[in-house]
């Protein structure tokens, strides 16, 4: 039997349009960027050769275009792993669910989801203007624990020699960590000779959880200290950002193709930032943009 989505699950506006997105089902193409900032999206969308619609709702701000003869849809998420549970899930019921009958399609799109974010760098090889791909992601966010599967798709040795390494006790990171890959063929595509490939840490926030102290100290002062300090199989965590552990995970369990990349704006180790990247960005935008 299909399944059935009543409307207090999946919320549809009056113009067919879904509730947080405001996109139509058929404004949605198969190639898909996201970004943080909604400002970002124009940026994106400047290279397209033309739009077919261009929608804003809240901090989610949709274009879909055409970029040499590809189809491309452009949203932003704002800042969290809360805002992706909500844009991947609306975009998955845009293909996937037949918004006239409720019910699940019969043939599943498969999306390619690539989000094109800022990081704050861990690692020599990580310096200001890198960008680094998140081959795996460490999600501080519990947001996949609250989905059946979590525990087919996550890497549980990872998660289990990462939180020994942190010597974590208590509730500071709990229900997660969570590991999990993102999609190897899209890595592969994006990623070639000239990105880091490495391992991200998906933060819970921008101050504490990423080991800034401001006025109030952290729980574990030692934190970013041990992060660097990590080593798995060969793997070094190379990079902080907020959002790639949550798409990862929704993409895996959805069966959409999903990685993060990232340009490192901070580098933590050696204590130093560019505020300029708004400029610069754009060298990442259009590589995507060609290899997506
Ligand atoms: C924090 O400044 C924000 O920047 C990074 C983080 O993941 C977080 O969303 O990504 P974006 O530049 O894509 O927003
Ligand atoms: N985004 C983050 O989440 N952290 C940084 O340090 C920089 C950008």
């Amino acid at each position: 039997m299909k399944k059935y989505f009543p409307s207090s699950e999946l919320i549809i506006n009056e113009d067919g349009s879904v509730f947080h997105l405001h996109v139509k089902p058929e404004w949605l193409a198969d190639k898909v960027i996201l970004v943080g900032d909604p400002g970002r999206v124009a940026l994106v969308a400047s290279h397209f050769e033309n739009k077919e619609c261009e929608v804003e709702s809240r901090e989610f701000k949709t274009i879909t275009g055409t970029y040499k003869g590809k189809r491309i849809t452009v949203v932003s998420t704002g800042i969290g792993c809360d805002n992706i549970d909500i844009v991947i899930n609306e975009l998955d019921a845009l293909a996937n669910i037949d918004f006239q009958t409720r019910e699940e399609k019969e043939h599943l799109r498969s999306l390619e989801l690539v989000r094109i974010g800022t990081c704050g760098g861990l690692q020599p090889n990580t310096p200001v203007g890198t960008f680094v791909c998140s081959e795996k992601s460490i999600g501080f966010d519990g947001l996949l624990n609250f989905y059946a599967g979590r525990n087919a798709v996550c890497d549980l040795p990872f998660e289990r020699a990462f939180l020994n390494h942190m010597g974590w006790s208590g509730n500071i990171c709990a229900p997660a960590p969570y590991v999990i890959d993102a999609n190897a063929e899209l890595i592969d595509r994006i990623a070639q000779d000239d990105m880091v490939r490495g391992v991200t840490i998906a933060a819970g926030g921008f101050f504490g959880p990423q080991g800034r102290e401001l006025r109030v100290p952290l729980a574990d002062p030692n934190q970013n200290d041990k992060i660097e300090k990590f080593e798995y199989k060969g793997y070094k965590i190379t990079n902080f950002e907020m959002e790639s552990s949550a798409l990862a995970g929704l993409g895996k369990l959805m069966g959409h193709k999903a990685m993060t990349v990232c340009m490192v704006i901070a580098n933590r180790l050696i204590k130093e930032a560019n505020t300029g990247y708004k400029n610069t960005i754009d060298t990442l935008i259009k590589t995507v943009l060609d290899r997506i």
